[in-house]
């Protein structure tokens, strides 16, 4: 298998962190595609992923998988423990709507806030910025961590009682945070607390 990454990013992040729960390195080979000199947008990787993002699977026999959601589900699948997207019906439904809902108000804001409203990848990349707009979502984000706060008080991981792909994505959301320079408020301390342990996860540790 070969992923298409950018060892920074914090949706590749997540994919790697879904590989090293699961002790799947070995059988991946990392190929480079650099987002500050725009490659993601040219028709070459287009080619691979219409939507222009990483990471991107790509399988021995040429399939390509693009989005982590996606990707982290065929990893899932393949072999191993933890099972991260959910072995019950239930579980499987739970993990999924924390997933999407971590993406949704944390993650995919952070990113627009960072293509819109800073520099982002510079004006080779960013050929359209909505400052207005990107503020606005920095915003929801901020909302977000909020959320995850709340349910972080309740429960010990995003998705209930285990490590699941939602708590991967909540990561991915606070990596982005980080790189962008926005605080997780201090008074989210369970959101706070909860980021201290999963950053002891190996998985996470080593990215
Ligand atoms: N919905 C996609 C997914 O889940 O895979 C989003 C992927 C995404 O936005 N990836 C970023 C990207 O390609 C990578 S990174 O910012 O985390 O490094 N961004 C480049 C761009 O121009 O949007």
């Amino acid at each position: 298998m070969k992923i298409y990454d950018w060892p920074t990013g914090p949706y590749p992040a997540r994919v790697r962190i879904a590989l090293a729960e699961k002790n799947l390195q070995s059988r991946v080979h990392f190929v480079r595609i650099n987002l500050w000199k725009g490659e993601h947008k040219k028709a070459e990787f287009l080619a691979k992923n219409y939507s222009g993002t990483l990471p991107v699977l790509e399988l021995d026999d040429g399939t390509f998988i693009a989005e982590c959601t996606a990707i982290t589900e065929y990893i899932d699948a393949l072999h191993g423990t933890p099972i991260l997207t959910g072995r019950t019906p239930r579980e499987k439904g739970e993990i999924h709507m924390m997933n999407k809902r971590a993406e949704l108000e944390l993650l995919d804001p952070i990113s627009v806030y960072f293509h819109h409203a800073t520099p982002g990848l510079g004006p080779e990349v960013e050929v359209y910025q909505n400052s207005e707009w990107g503020l606005r979502q920095r915003d929801k984000a901020l909302s977000g961590m909020h959320y995850f706060d709340t349910v972080l008080r309740a429960q010990p991981f995003v998705a209930g009682k285990e490590f699941s792909m939602a708590d991967i994505t909540v990561i991915g959301g606070l990596i982005f945070a980080a790189l962008v320079k926005l605080p997780v408020p201090e008074e989210c301390e369970a959101l706070k607390a909860w980021y201290q342990r999963m950053q002891q996860r190996p998985s996470v540790k080593n990215q």
